[in-house]
């Protein structure tokens, strides 16, 4: 069950090769980037990176493409990203495949992930004939005061590892509809995925007719997505990834006057309380925490339990804990897939020694599986560690599957400790009282963008906005209406009288 043999760097070389080859897409050899996989933790392909001068020119075509994208009518873009889900579902298991090798992830949640971006596609062609604007009470006779969206330009999208296809589809699909043009720098870590989802949606463009410009895709490092955040053709900048990362890419659009669209760490907790169905919130909270290996910006970090029953879920905890079945993420029964890279592992080791000189004690995990099989992968054992209070190491974001956890005695100090972090994504609690449930929902309850009941804090659906607070940086995709950060407002005033009449009263000449 826990995958003690795993697939070799060859056969993974040629399934990426075959899933790449169904997508219509050929890898493009050369230097400055590698494709690796986590699963061995082994090189697959040497690729050419994208240069500056190519990067400026693949900028240049988008900026070019947006004056004809912006006046085709909405729902004629629609049909682009209709054509772009219809082929993400021809080719789930291909893409599917891709996610595993890049990311790491089991082959569920990797299916997940395009099944995330067929959804979003759906919710963005509904939205293409739904790109309302407002009608508002003029004060003045004879005057109609309106607002209309318009397309806002050039997006550049920057992804991370963990959703390497699933949050450049969120972008993309709503960009397009929305009638801007989109540039997307991925994680350097995924170069294949995302070659075969832009692959993918030049076919849907040729297919609809739409030009090919309406999106490029920039394979290289970090220098280039430098280049994406401080060019002025480029309207808007949705990154996703660290808060350090923010931290630079914020100000840098900002000082530009460009508009920016953050999604960075998250530090999220669930609260159990007394009254909590055990069964439905053990089950809620492994999947959150151990799943994707603890490699989603909602993965569950601090379980806040009341302390009359805080023993009894950690030991039950515990026992799940030990069962997981880690290693090949293509294996059938594996939960847990290996982490990104071996710098990933020592981050979590790291981050284990800092939670022990803090006081923690580590009940389970932590230890590192398969490493004579795999030396430069990095399956790490997924940890629960006891803190006697919220530390220094449990404020911060540490992308690996580390649960702390903090009692409480009264639900307003265990609301205390889920907003006593600097980072605020996602939030839940267990409970079967409602007054307790509407209280983490209300003004004073979680400060968080996502709040949940009776249930995890990962793995939202589409349909909602996407985002949180203080240092995860504000910005909200996907559902809802996420897409107007993809649009300019313009408030439109028409005088349909003879008279100027001005507003406020005001009398002049
Ligand atoms: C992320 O980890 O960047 O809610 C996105 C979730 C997923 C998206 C996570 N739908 O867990």
């Amino acid at each position: 069950m826990t995958g003690t043999t795993l697939p070799g760097t060859d056969a993974l070389r040629e399934r990426a090769l075959a899933a790449l080859g169904a997508a219509g897409v050929t890898p493009q050899y050369g230097e400055g980037l590698t494709a690796r996989t986590p699963i061995t933790g082994e090189v697959l392909f040497d690729l050419h990176a994208t240069t500056a001068s190519e990067a400026d020119e693949a900028i240049a075509a988008a900026a070019g493409a947006f004056r004809t994208w912006r006046t085709t009518p909405a729902p004629a873009r629609g049909d682009l990203v209709r054509r772009l889900g219809e082929l993400l579902r021809a080719h789930r298991s291909e893409l599917a495949d891709l996610v595993t090798i890049e990311a790491g992830k089991i082959r569920s949640e990797a299916l997940g992930e395009i099944q995330e971006m067929i959804d979003i596609c759906d919710f963005a062609v509904g939205l293409s004939r739904q790109l309302y604007g407002r009608t508002i009470a003029s004060e003045r006779p004879g005057h109609r005061l309106a607002e209309s969206w318009h397309p806002l330009g050039v997006a550049g999208v920057i992804s991370a590892f963990n959703f390497p296809a699933a949050v450049w589809s969120w972008n993309t699909a709503l960009a397009l509809v929305c009638g801007d043009t989109v540039v997307w720098k991925p994680s350097e870590a995924t170069p294949l995925i995302s070659s075969a989802c832009s692959g993918l949606l030049d076919r849907a463009a040729q297919d609809v007719g739409a030009p090919r410009e309406v999106h490029r895709l920039l394979l290289a490092g970090r220098e280039v997505g430098e280049q994406l955040v401080g060019d002025s053709r480029v309207a808007l900048i949705s990154a996703t990834g660290s808060t350090r990362m923010g931290r630079e890419v914020g100000p840098r659009v900002a000082a530009r006057f460009g508009r920016s669209l953050l999604e960075l760490g998250g530090n999220n907790a669930s609260i159990v309380t007394p009254s909590a169905d055990l069964e439905l919130a053990l089950s809620g909270i492994v999947f959150a925490a151990a799943g994707t290996a603890g490699q989603r910006c909602t993965t569950l970090r601090r379980l806040i339990v009341h302390r009359d029953i805080a023993d009894e879920v950690v030991e039950r905890l515990v026992v799940a804990y030990r069962k997981l079945p880690i290693g090949d993420p293509f294996a059938e029964g594996t939960l847990v897939g290996p982490l990104i890279t071996a710098e990933a592992a020592e981050r979590m080791r790291d981050a284990l020694n800092r939670a022990e000189a803090e006081g923690g004690k580590v009940l389970v995990g932590g230890g590192r599986r398969l490493a004579e099989d795999a030396p430069s992968a990095a399956y790490a054992e997924p940890a629960i560690v006891r803190m006697p209070e919220q530390t220094a190491v449990v404020r911060a974001e540490t992308f690996a599957p580390i649960l702390y956890v903090l009692t409480y005695r009264d639900f307003d100090e265990a609301i205390a400790l889920n907003n006593a972090v600097p980072q605020g994504l996602s939030s839940s609690v267990f409970t079967g009282d409602q007054q307790e449930a509407e209280r983490f929902l209300a003004a004073d309850g979680s400060d968080c963008g996502i709040s949940n009941v009776n249930i995890g804090t990962s793995g939202a659906e589409i349909g909602g906005a996407f985002g949180g607070e203080k240092e995860t940086g504000g910005g909200r995709e996907s559902g809802s209406d996420a897409w107007r950060s993809y649009m300019r407002r313009a408030t439109n005033t028409v005088n349909y009288s003879s008279r100027l009449t001005l507003a406020q009263n005001v009398s002049f000449l």
